[in-house]
């Protein structure tokens, strides 16, 4: 009798942290399922206006949900546009915009009004593909300080997460 009295125990302390990690998940997440890790943007120079935030987006539920838009402090950029990084097109009025590298020879940057996050999937906001640009910055980003930037989504509300100088 003892023995169950055990088993018992240990399966309502299982149901017991299940549910609490429903419970704080449910809340980390701002509802929805949907999860923004590891968001980080390159150090800028002083003459560069533009930057482009990355960062890793999980969906946990079993229904799509997309980014529609994003914010930061205007301490740190007046404005912000979801943008896709396209490559092999040319003609774009973004092109260079204000991130020089070697790559604008053959990548330009087009607006997007979402960016979409199939159920249970992970989009990465990476180079070379999806990123949130900062327009007109306040001041050089430094490597190694951080900011907030708030993802909304078309479901499950809003999250902020802090992003990294790299
Ligand atoms: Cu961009």
């Amino acid at each position: 009798m003892k023995r169950w009295l055990w088993i018992g125990a240990a399966v309502a302390g299982v149901a017991l942290v299940a549910l609490l990690v429903v419970v704080i998940s449910g809340r980390s997440s701002g509802g929805g399922g949907i999860g923004v890790y590891q968001a980080w943007v390159r150090s800028t120079a002083a003459s560069q206006t533009n930057a482009a935030v990355y960062a890793t987006v999980k969906n946990g539920d079993d229904r799509q949900n997309a980014v529609v838009g994003a914010q930061v402090p205007s301490s740190v950029a007046m404005s912000t546009r979801l943008h896709q990084t396209m490559t092999g097109g040319n003609d774009s009025p973004m092109k260079g915009g204000g991130n020089a590298s070697a790559e604008d020879d053959m990548t330009h940057m087009q607006e997007v009004r979402t960016i979409p996050i199939a159920a249970n999937a992970t989009v990465h906001l990476a180079p070379g593909g999806y990123h949130v640009m900062l327009v007109d910055l306040a001041k050089p980003l430094v490597k190694g300080e951080d900011f907030d930037v708030t993802f909304r989504f078309r479901r499950g509300g809003a999250q902020t997460v802090a992003v990294t100088v790299r």
